[in-house]
């Protein structure tokens, strides 16, 4: 039997009074999932699997989103407790555009900003990431490499969260502050196209590329995954909504959320990208996209998940 509340006093606010916020807790009944014979022994643990570099994340509970008082929070973060019931892969690296060729053959558009085998794939729609995911798990299964009652798809925003922080509760993984020289954004103060770059929360000044960088460039979290804080962002499986789901294992790739203001609905994204300022690469930070579009801000990242 379980039962989580967390309290956390408003310290930050300047009065110091008695308003109080609530994480919002785990079912009572929540529990992990039996193990798997095909998981990984510890987290951060590496497999490859189809050609695809993956990193182990263990069964855990986390809190998703960020405090009150953690600088550049954006609406729609507020915490929620997760239980991440299965242990998943997630790969190591963002997808390149040599996996993408090696599994599908072709690309379904050109590049302007990077090229070449160990870049980051970028301009893929929803649909084009899911059938990526298919093929990928046909050839895992046939080649045995993945069980049966396991497959390759994108993330739901939980386990993205999750694996990017990697046990961490700062605001990115490596700390409090980011500079352009811990991951690919726009870390020079008045860069990009709107003038909106700079590093995060003190950070050192660092380079502005505005163009991807080849994945792996930067030093990797605790769990070994690259590029979380930038270079490109990666597509989540969830409709995208306002307010965090939280619970046992969420996710929202069933459930509509919330509309547009033209009335049309997204998916999510997360952990920024070359042409975001440093506050966009915090793990919390959430952001929507449709589906149908594609874009060359936006990739992917992949895991494999028991059914
Ligand atoms: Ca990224």
């Amino acid at each position: 039997m379980r039962w989580t509340v967390l309290w956390m006093c408003s310290w930050w606010l300047p009065m110091g009074g008695a308003a109080c916020y609530s994480i919002k807790p785990l079912p009572i009944d929540a529990r992990l999932a039996s193990p798997s014979p095909f998981d990984g022994r510890a987290a951060g643990e590496a497999r490859v699997i189809a050609g695809i570099r993956l990193r182990f994340c263990p069964a855990g509970t986390f809190v998703m989103g960020s405090p009150p008082g953690e600088p550049e929070r954006r609406p729609g973060e507020n915490q929620v407790e997760v239980m991440i019931s299965k242990g998943f892969f997630i790969g190591q690296y963002e997808v390149s555009q040599g996996e993408w060729w090696r599994v599908m053959g072709s690309f379904p558009d050109s590049f302007n900003v990077g090229h070449g085998d160990d870049y980051p794939m970028y301009r893929v729609t929803f649909a084009d990431v899911e059938a990526f995911a298919r093929r990928l798990t046909s050839r895992a299964h046939e080649s045995g490499e993945l069980p049966p009652d396991w497959e390759f798809r994108l993330p739901t925003e939980a386990q993205w969260e999750y694996a990017a922080r990697a046990g961490s509760t700062t605001p990115i993984w490596f700390g409090t502050s980011a500079s352009s020289t811990q991951g690919n954004f726009l870390g020079e103060p008045g860069s990009g196209e709107r003038g909106t770059g700079g590093p995060y929360n003190g950070g050192q000044v660092g380079p502005a590329f505005d163009r991807t960088v080849p994945v792996g460039s930067y030093a990797p979290n605790p769990w070994g995954l690259y590029d979380t804080c930038g270079n490109v962002n990666e597509w989540c499986r969830d409709w995208a909504r306002g307010e965090l789901p939280g619970g046992v294992d969420p996710d929202l790739y069933d459930v509509l959320g919330d509309a547009n203001d033209a009335g049309s609905y997204s998916r999510s994204r997360r952990g920024g990208c070359y042409a975001d300022p440093g506050w966009a690469c915090r793990s919390a930070f959430r952001q929507r996209f449709e589906p149908e579009r594609r874009h060359e801000h936006i990739g992917l990242r992949i895991v494999a998940v028991r059914r």
